[in-house]
């Protein structure tokens, strides 16, 4: 076999890669960012985006190469050589991607670690869905609503339990997604986490879990108010948790 023009080959895929990965980072993917998560979230997508960019052409580019170099002569019937693999590649294309999907695990633990760190003086809401709307008790407050209001720079600790199905919280703008998953609490499952709210505003809570026939219409208002003391106007304007409201099928009694 003549030799590979490897230096060109190489030199190729990072040129394409350079391109790809350029193009790929100019649109705004994730749209507005408007949590403290939000940031490193859409840092960790872009190396991704760079990295896929990177596999996909370092497999393209000697694949066309390959099927324009060897490729048939017109007229040639002839059976291909038979070839009983190449140790060195083999370990070559085993590093590789072990090396990438490493190193991706381990920022993605580290971006998580940063956003699941605790603030002191978080607020305490639990997150209720059911086929189809989302409801919010405030347990220090006593309150409920069905509306998720929360304080600018200010944690939130969500607790989420699901009454019937699967449901899936997401408010795009803050990154944070997390499945709702019926028996919950206290059944081992996932079901809380934290989320620093950095703008004011009015966003919209979206079930993303496809949960049933009114899937679609799973939405809920999300006000993030400027001060502490707005906040706690509204939560003042508030029904109280009802004594006798039913714990949900599943849960353990407390
Ligand atoms: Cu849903």
């Amino acid at each position: 076999m003549q030799g590979l023009p490897i230096l060109r080959l190489a030199a190729a895929t990072i040129v394409l890669t350079v391109i790809t990965s350029v193009l790929m980072l100019i649109p705004d993917w994730n749209g507005e960012q408007a949590s403290t998560a939000a940031a490193d979230i859409d840092r960790l997508l872009d190396v991704a985006i760079v990295l896929s960019s990177f596999v996909f052409w370092i497999v393209m580019v000697p694949l066309f190469y390959a099927i324009y170099r060897w490729r048939a002569k017109p007229g040639d019937e002839g059976d291909g050589e038979p070839i009983h693999g190449n140790t060195r590649l083999e370990i070559i294309w085993t590093v590789i991607p072990t090396v990438i999907v490493l190193g991706l695990a381990g920022y993605s633990w580290v971006v998580l670690d940063d956003i699941e760190a605790s603030e002191p003086g978080a607020i305490p809401i639990t997150v209720t869905g059911q086929q189809f709307a989302w409801s919010f008790t405030y347990p220090e407050q006593n309150v409920q609503a069905d509306e998720l209001h929360v304080v600018e720079d200010r944690q939130v600790e969500v607790t989420m339990r699901a009454l019937d199905v699967l449901h899936s919280f997401w408010v795009p703008e803050w990154r944070i997604k997390r499945d709702a998953v019926p028996g919950a609490p206290g059944a081992s499952i996932d079901d809380d986490f934290v989320v620093t709210p950095d703008r004011a505003g009015e966003f919209s809570l979206v079930c993303t879990e496809l949960c049933g026939l009114g899937h679609t219409t799973m939405r809920a208002p999300v006000v993030v108010h400027e001060t502490r003391a707005e906040f706690d106007r509204w939560i003042s304007e508030q029904d109280p948790i009802p004594s006798d409201q039913p714990e949900p099928a599943g849960s353990p009694a407390s």
